[in-house]
């Protein structure tokens, strides 16, 4: 029997972190990182699994110093963390061992710190390296032959973290992406054929989660529809599931632009209960588009803003990626992103700086070219020398669109086009659903309007800049006046959380000069 400690390391800044709006929502992090509990599960009964996550909890180096093995994930955002943490645990000995996004792609980062490394995914290389360390003749480097079945995967073991203190639940319905993005590493990692878990998996862990009282639950897909056949018939199970259980969850998940060409599809979506999708749009550029071979997104079946607002109008909300500095972008593709954003009513854009991520095929490329800058923390924030723009007129660029995306009334703005001043409704397969039974609707609007006030309050009470304050106020006040809905105002108060964190995020990359944070 082995006693093992596997960690999740704390994340630097980033746009998805939320970190400085979680106190508003009573929470240390976003959602659980989905390897921890999952390689939890993998580990055969007779070990001992202890599960880390610094984000939500103090990591005890002499409880780690005990271990036979030490497991560390991460993705590019906890790299230096890793490390530092990797360094620690060889100083007091320990057998190190690490996964992940991140060493996935970058195999000689930690150098000697790791003992053994992980490359992709390990639902058959964790177990056999168990095995074979028992034996005593584990590698140093373990990567699968062939793509996880995801119809083996085990239901990940929640019980081991400390759920109460994660803003959302997260479950896992596939894997991979069938397109090519030239950017994207999930499909040299992951691979391009969509895999897809069983209804029957799916359910059980969905049961797990509504037994932990989770309520937001993020559907962690590379991207979600990437068998939309197939997924139609999980979506049917999740519908029929949610049906028999009262919709205790409500979903958010990530999936391509070509939802919005599939109107079973989004009806599917909205009667399960996803609320929010997000969706890699990246520029407005046909050329940019056509260089990055995000032909999904090309101009075929409407412009982007009729394919987002068909989405929004089924009654999900679309929350946007955009990246500047492809080779074709001029200092022009920041007035295109932020009129094209100001029309869409989309409030939640994560726009970044187009970075080469390594094992991409973009990174490859600029390698051959000369065009990328191999320093860990990169001056101008991406390892991309840009083509038509100098690095400083990009960042700053950047620095100054993100700013002016989330000044708070341009922000509030797009919220109220999208949830308040127009016709669209919250959750509409669950009201769908709710309007005739009277104690459903009445138990979640109570809930909600329970949480929209404490979530409020907590904005109110805790924050420190009285302009702030008064905006999100009278923000909320409007939004009440006008549409007197708990699960909407709920929504509401969670944006006004959000907001907060990217106002937070915004004003640091005004004021770091040199390195930018969230991009690579
Ligand atoms: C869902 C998702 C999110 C969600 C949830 C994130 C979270 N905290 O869990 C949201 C939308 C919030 C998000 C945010 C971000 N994300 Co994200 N996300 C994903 C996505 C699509 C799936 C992650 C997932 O849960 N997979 C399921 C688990 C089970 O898979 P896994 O972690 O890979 O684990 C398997 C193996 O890797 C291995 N393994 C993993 N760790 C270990 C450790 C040991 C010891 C061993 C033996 C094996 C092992 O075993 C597991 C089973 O096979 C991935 C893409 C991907 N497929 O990785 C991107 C991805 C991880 N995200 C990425 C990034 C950059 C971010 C952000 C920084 C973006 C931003 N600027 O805000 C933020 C960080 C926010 C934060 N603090 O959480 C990048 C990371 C790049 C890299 N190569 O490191 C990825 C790869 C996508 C991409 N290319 O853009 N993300
Ligand atoms: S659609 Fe998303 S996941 Fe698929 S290849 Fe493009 S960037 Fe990667």
């Amino acid at each position: 029997m082995a006693d093992i400690v596997i960690i999740n390391p704390k994340f630097e800044i980033s746009f998805w972190g939320f970190e400085a709006g979680l106190r508003f929502l009573g929470k240390r992090a976003n959602l659980p990182v989905g390897a921890l509990p999952l390689l939890a599960a993998l580990t055969p009964t007779e070990h001992r699994v202890t599960l880390i996550d610094e984000n939500v909890e103090t990591l005890d180096f002499d409880r780690c110093a005990r271990a036979d093995i030490v497991g560390i994930t991460g993705m590019s955002v906890q790299r230096r963390r890793m490390r530092e943490i990797a360094a620690e645990l060889k100083r007091r000995g320990c057998f190190v061992v690490i996964g992940g996004p991140w060493v996935s792609v970058s195999e000689d980062y930690f150098g000697g710190l790791a003992d053994v490394i992980f490359v992709g995914e390990a639902e058959e290389t964790w177990p056999r390296f168990l095995k074979e360390r028992q034996a005593g003749h584990a590698a140093r480097r373990y990567e699968q032959t062939e793509k996880t079945d995801m119809t083996r995967v085990p239901a990940p073991r929640f019980d081991l973290l400390k759920m109460n203190r994660y803003a959302f639940g997260s479950v896992q319905f596939s894997r991979g992406c069938p397109f090519q993005c030239e950017f994207c590493d999930i499909i040299v990692v992951y691979g391009r054929r969509p895999r897809i878990k069983r209804p029957a998996q799916i359910i059980a862990e969905l049961e797990a989660l509504r037994t932990a009282k989770a309520s937001l639950v993020f559907v962690v897909d590379d991207n979600l529809i990437g068998n939309k056949k197939e997924m139609k018939k999980i979506l049917r199970d999740v519908i029929a599931w949610q049906q028999a259980k009262g919709f205790p969850l409500t979903f958010a998940t990530e999936a391509s632009l070509d939802l919005a060409d599939d109107d079973e599809l989004m009806r599917l979506m909205v009667e399960a209960n996803f609320n929010c999708v997000f969706v890699g749009i990246e520029s407005v550029d046909e050329n940019a588009l056509r260089e990055t071979k995000k032909i999904q997104n090309m101009r075929r079946s409407g412009t982007l803003t009729e394919k987002v607002r068909r989405i929004q109008d089924t009654g999900m909300e679309v929350w946007a990626g955009m990246i500047v500095g492809f080779d074709s972008d001029t200092d022009a593709v920041f007035e295109s992103q932020r009129r094209f954003i100001a029309g869409s009513r989309i409030s939640l854009v994560m726009v970044g700086m187009l970075s080469a991520i390594p094992g991409t095929p973009l990174h490859a490329r600029l390698t051959r070219e000369g065009r990328l800058d191999a320093s860990d923390s990169p001056d101008h924030g991406t390892n991309v020398l840009p083509l038509q723009m100098n690095r400083e007129a990009l960042s700053r660029g950047y620095v100054l669109l993100m700013t002016d995306l989330y000044e708070p009334t341009a922000f509030f703005d797009r919220v109220d086009e999208l949830w308040i001043g127009g016709p669209l409704i919250t959750e509409p397969g669950w009201r769908r659903f709710a309007a005739s039974r009277p104690w459903l609707r009445l138990r979640k609007q109570a809930r909600s309007w329970l949480e929209a006030v404490v979530v409020t309050a907590r904005v109110i009470l805790q924050l420190n800049d009285n302009s702030l304050r008064k905006l999100y106020l009278g923000r909320v006040i409007g939004a009440l006046r006008r549409r007197p809905d708990g699960v909407l105002l709920r929504l509401y108060a969670i944006r006004c959380a959000m907001h907060f964190h990217l106002h937070a995020l915004t004003r640091q990359l005004r004021t770091q000069d040199g390195r930018l944070i969230n991009t690579y």
